[in-house]
């Protein structure tokens, strides 16, 4: 389907070809009393592509919301029983960011009242009925480009380019949500300077590669950060079934024993790990005690764990 008479048909295809090729499966949820309604939505969008869930009311909707964690877009009815579509719109918002999904509003009533009111609640655009179904479609891909342009600069903000792991500074945002014991610990590559004095830069990447996705393996539920050049740090909550000093003990021992293969040959390498653990979280504090203790590590010999 191309919208006829409009400008910018091909311009359209083009773009409905680069998102079959990205992601056939954008999930829109249509929230809807009627259904009618319901229906004519569900089938236009899955026309268009979009795979399509649908909830009656408010309740409903948030109930999916919770099972699918990648809907991109909610279209909100106003009126339905129960919670009217702008209470629902400050039901979703107090749970998920503009960056998680988008919101736009429909209602039949001509009541200027309805648009703010549903923009205040955390909407991102609002639509009345009845409306075309050009302007319907511009209007959800605007809206969802949108959202997926966030989560695109947020993706970005937030990854280690190298390695995909967190980077120092979302490691820091994460540290704020984090409550209770923990324990945290800097892991550094043993005299990395000789791999890439040695194997040249680009095996110097392979390793620190290697490494990160060592420490995704063993950390599948910490949250794993590339702190520096070759320096990475890891943030648990307690597990006094697996302690960390454990965990930690067996990535050295995995790490000593592997091979590493790269174009210039087989490479080894060690790493020493500080850590320190704390029931009162003071990120700093803690960093530094356990940046204290990699230099002990360090100045012990190296490939060793000291907490
Ligand atoms: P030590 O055992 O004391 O840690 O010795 P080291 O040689 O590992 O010392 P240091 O930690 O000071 O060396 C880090 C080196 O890592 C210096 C820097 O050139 C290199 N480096 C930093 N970032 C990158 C990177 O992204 N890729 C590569 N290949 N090297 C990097
Ligand atoms: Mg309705
Ligand atoms: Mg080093
Ligand atoms: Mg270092």
């Amino acid at each position: 389907y191309i919208p006829k008479d409009s400008p910018s048909a091909l311009d359209y295809l083009m773009r409905m070809l680069k998102r079959i090729d990205r992601n056939p499966q954008i999930k829109v949820l249509v929230v809807d009393d009627s259904h009618t309604t319901r229906s004519l939505l569900r089938d236009y969008l899955r026309r268009h592509l979009y795979q399509v869930l649908e909830a009656v009311d408010a309740e409903e909707a948030l109930q999916i919301l919770r099972e699918h964690s990648d809907v991109s877009l909610v279209l909100a009815d106003y009126g339905m029983p129960g919670m009217d579509g702008a209470q629902m719109t400050s039901a979703i918002r107090r749970l998920y960011t503009h960056t998680r999904l988008a919101i736009v509003g429909i209602s039949v009533q001509q009541d200027k009242t309805m648009t703010p009111r549903f923009l205040k609640a955390g909407a991102d655009d609002y639509l009345q009925k009845p409306f075309t179904f050009e302007e319907f479609t511009c209007r959800i891909t605007r809206n969802i480009e949108f959202v997926e342009n966030l989560m695109t600069l947020e993706h970005l903000a937030h990854a280690d380019p190298l390695t995909g792991l967190s980077n120092r500074r979302h490691l820091f945002e994460q540290v704020q949500k984090i409550r209770g014991a923990y324990g945290i610990a800097i892991i550094d590559i043993d005299h990395f300077k000789q791999i890439n004095d040695g194997f040249g830069h680009d095996v110097g990447d392979v390793v620190i590669q290697h490494l990160a996705d060592r420490l995704r393996e063993h950390f599948p539920r910490a949250i794993v950060a590339r702190f520096g050049g070759e320096e990475f740090v890891v943030l648990m909550k307690r597990d006094a079934a697996h302690p960390l000093a454990q965990r930690l003990e067996e990535l050295r021992q995995e790490v000593e024993r592997e091979e590493v293969d790269s174009h210039k040959g087989t490479v080894r390498y060690t790493i020493s790990i500080g850590m320190a653990a704390a029931t009162a979280p003071d990120i700093r504090e803690l960093l530094r005690l356990a940046d204290e203790r990699l230099y002990k590590a360090k100045q012990n010999g190296r490939n060793r764990v000291c907490a």
